[in-house]
């Protein structure tokens, strides 16, 4: 009998780690089974999310084989397969993710607790890549602004930025050499807090009604749909409030290409790829690329008044 992770685990997911032990113990003794279960969710352990209506895409949803094998997450190697070859190196058990600087509650979150301060939503979102493709993805999370909130960010807090676990052993990306040169690690991104705090900024834990594969950033990362998907960081261990323009890893390593807004843009190329179409990876035609990605309605308001070529 194969057991999924959530036939033995309580919803949203596991409690702690003595009452997940004591429903496996149960579990081995009915079944026979003599799977282990660890407190880590294995791959592909499902996760419940209600659908919010308000937030879903027409578009069919890319193939989950596609969105969890093509995939940007450096600290595994350049290659767009480098990531779900080497993906098993993460362990998203134990981790804890720090949220400080400028708030009146600073505290550093277990896992277990970031899943439980909001209710989990299925959110269907379009990832836009600068290199002009893009993916229709099923998300699992909740407003970061919920988890802001509980930080208590201070009238002098201005931008929000986070940082993605950084560690060699787990990472063979970050190691020395050419690979370990692409960015300068710890990967960092950043928002203004008024984009930090919009509803659609997702915390994001899961996808396709699963725990976040660790290629796609596990077991926590950020999504902004309206903006390029860099913005988007992986697997984070620290969101810090300040009051400066945080310093972003692709900007430092290619600023005239990589700038801190990056909205999604048709009317502002990259340097190297054009922004006006997009190919939706399984896709053969180009489709136009929206301004905001499709999100101007509710986002372009953030930006009244500002010069959005010179702020790229
Ligand atoms: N830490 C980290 N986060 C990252 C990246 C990365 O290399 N490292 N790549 C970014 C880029 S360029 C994109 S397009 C998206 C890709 O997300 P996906 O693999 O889940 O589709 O992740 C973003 N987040
Ligand atoms: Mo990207």
């Amino acid at each position: 009998m194969r057991l999924r992770y959530s036939d033995v685990t309580p919803e949203p997911l596991y409690v702690s780690r003595r009452e997940l032990m004591v429903g496996a113990a149960a579990l081995a003794l009915t079944a026979g089974a003599g799977e282990a279960v660890a407190a880590t969710p294995p791959a592909g352990a499902s996760l419940k999310a209600t659908p919010n209506s308000a937030y879903r895409v027409a578009d069919p949803p890319t193939k989950m084989e596609a969105a969890t094998t093509y995939n940007n997450f450096y600290e595994f190697g350049t290659n767009k397969d480098d990531p779900a070859r080497l993906a098993a190196s993460l362990k998203p058990r134990p981790w804890h993710v720090q949220v400080d600087g400028l708030c009146a509650k600073p505290k550093t979150f277990d896992i277990e607790e970031i899943l439980k301060i909001a209710p989990l939503e299925e959110r269907i979102y379009v990832l836009r890549c600068v290199e002009a493709w893009s993916m229709v993805i099923p998300w699992i999370g909740y407003s970061l602004a919920a988890l802001l909130k509980k930080v208590e960010p201070t009238g002098q807090a201005k931008y929000v930025e986070f940082t993605t676990l950084k560690d060699p052993e787990q990472f063979p990306g970050q190691k020395g050499g050419f690979f370990g040169g692409s960015l300068d690690w710890p990967y960092t991104e950043g928002l203004r807090l008024d984009e930090a705090m919009h509803p659609l900024t997702l915390l994001t834990l899961g996808m396709y009604g699963q725990v976040l594969p660790n290629q796609n950033g596990a077991p926590v990362r950020i999504v902004i749909p309206w903006k390029y998907g860099f913005k988007s960081a992986k697997s984070i261990v620290r969101i810090r409030l300040t009051d400066t323009e945080p310093k972003t890893a692709w900007n430092k390593a290619a600023p005239q290409e990589y700038g801190f807004y990056s909205n999604v843009n048709p009317a502002v190329d990259h340097p190297r790829w054009s922004q006006a179409t997009e190919r939706r990876i399984g896709e053969f035609r180009r489709r136009q690329t929206l301004p905001f990605n499709g999100y101007a309605d509710q986002v372009a308001s953030l930006y009244t008044g500002m010069d959005l070529k010179k702020n790229y």
